[in-house]
């Protein structure tokens, strides 16, 4: 049974970037690292494919041929993928149960929230017997105004609460952040009191971002791992996080924390912020 990570995001968020440094990652730890490219509208791809969509349909034949545009282009490759899903069970079949696979997915988030495309290709995978979670890649460019911020949170989450999947948030190009205010927004780990430290809040719209803000804290719905492709730690630091949430646990580096008792299994959202703890 394989264990995979479905990369989702924005168009530019930085998935492509993160899937080849991960790649990087596993080859020097020897840790087999794969990546599917689940894009049909990729143009050039940094990492070694190990599967590629673009293999049986590509955005742009499906304009020059069927005469789409671009977003309904992507969504009939899309379907046109989950029509021919035994494409892609052949090709899941062929990993090791210990593989980790990445899914670099298109950055179009209609695929998640208008049309049933994703949540439909997960339900599929997960029947094929692969364990995953759902990275959502989130710029770091959102901390820079309170409107981007809640604007990147709620995109993620809407998208999330699409797939039925135990998920992580990963700030993305963190090397483009000072490096005290990426600091600080960790340090804050709270979406109400981040929203506070902003001296451009727009005050017309204050009373309902703080309401959204709490509604995010309130149900721990964002716990972000810093990552950046020129930083070595970031690729280990991504897969312990992403390691738990799919219990690929023999090999992970660090143990999930358990109840005193050892009884219970700890809640993955508190032993992910334990974990996030752990690494600042
Ligand atoms: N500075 C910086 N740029 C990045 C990082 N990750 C991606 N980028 C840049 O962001 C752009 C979009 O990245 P890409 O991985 O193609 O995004 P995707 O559309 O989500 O797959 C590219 O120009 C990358 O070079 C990062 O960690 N730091
Ligand atoms: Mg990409």
């Amino acid at each position: 049974m394989p264990f995979g990570v479905l990369v989702i995001g924005p168009a530019g968020a930085g998935k492509t970037r993160f899937c080849a440094a991960l790649q990087t990652y596993g080859d020097v730890q020897s840790r087999s690292i794969h990546v599917i490219n689940l894009d049909p509208a990729a143009e050039d791809i940094p990492y070694r494919t190990d599967v590629d969509v673009r293999e049986i349909v590509t955005v742009d034949d499906a304009m020059a041929e069927l005469k789409f545009g671009p977003n309904g282009g992507l969504v009939y490759c899309m379907e046109y993928l989950l029509a021919h899903s035994e494409w892609l069970e052949e090709k899941l079949l062929a990993f090791a149960p210990e593989d980790t696979i990445l899914f670099d997915c298109p950055g179009q988030l209609e695929l998640y929230t208008h049309v049933p495309v994703m949540p439909r290709l997960v339900a599929l995978m997960q029947r094929w017997d692969t364990r995953l979670c759902v990275a959502y890649m989130m710029d770091s460019v959102s901390l820079g105004e309170p409107s981007k911020f809640i604007a990147g949170a709620l995109a993620g989450l809407s998208a999330m609460l699409q797939l039925p999947l135990p998920r992580l948030t990963v700030l993305s190009k963190t090397d483009l952040l000072a490096p005290d205010v990426l600091e600080e927004f960790l340090e804050i780990g709270s979406a109400t009191t981040f929203l506070q430290t902003c001296d451009n809040r727009n005050t017309k719209f204050l009373k309902l971002t703080t309401v959204i803000a709490n509604l995010l804290d309130d149900h721990s719905l964002l716990s972000y791992v810093p990552f950046s492709i020129h930083d070595e730690d970031s690729p280990s630091h991504v897969l312990t996080y992403a390691d738990q949430l799919t219990q690929y646990t023999d090999e992970a580096e660090v143990r999930i924390p358990r109840d005193i008792e050892g009884e219970e299994e700890e809640d993955p959202d508190t032993a992910f912020k334990a974990l996030m703890h752990h690494h600042r």
